[in-house]
């Protein structure tokens, strides 16, 4: 089993609603879920004319590879109806990959540290709860967040809202 972490997010409809979905989607497909962040209520970064996203960071246990997990995660994006358009735009589920182990991955359809990962703070702010040991070349979470420029545009939207078994 490999611990994975995932960052969710969504901005169209009842995004809480597609969040608790995504998570229920997830375990029914090989993956186990260890530890859930709180829900943060964040500004849109890249392409700004869009409703403020719910994101949330998760811990997952699963035997899948990367390429299966990408395949699984696109399948509960589209279960979930999800619809490519704009890229950065409004989406009702968003699953991205952040950390696969202690794996690096550098192909034309994943790659894994997440690229964007380290920049953003709608990712960093809830993975640093579920585990501020996490460093990038020894730089921990924290510090890395102090840096960011969007942490302001990150606000803490539910505490305890999703009972890990
Ligand atoms: N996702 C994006 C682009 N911009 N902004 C916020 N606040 N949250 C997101 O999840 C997000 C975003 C692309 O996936
Ligand atoms: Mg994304
Ligand atoms: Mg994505």
């Amino acid at each position: 089993m490999t611990d994975v972490y995932l960052s969710l997010g969504s901005n169209i409809g009842n995004r809480e609603g597609y969040l608790k979905k995504a998570l229920y989607e997830l375990s029914k497909r090989s993956m186990v879920i260890k530890s859930v962040s709180p829900i943060y209520e964040t500004e849109p970064i890249g392409y700004k004319e869009q409703g403020k996203f719910l994101n949330i960071a998760i811990l997952v246990e699963t035997k899948l590879s990367p390429h299966e997990l990408l395949n699984t995660i696109n399948s509960v994006e589209n279960s979930l109806g999800r619809e490519r358009i704009i890229r950065w735009g409004p989406r009702t589920i968003d699953i991205d990959i952040l950390l696969y182990g202690a794996k690096s991955l550098n192909d034309n359809d994943l790659i894994i540290p997440h690229q964007r990962m380290w920049e953003r703070a709608f990712v960093l702010i809830p993975l640093k709860d579920i585990n501020p040991n996490i460093t990038k070349d020894d730089v921990k979470v924290e510090e890395l967040i102090n840096a960011l420029p969007d942490k302001d545009g990150v606000k803490l939207y539910k505490k305890d809202w999703y009972k890990v078994e």
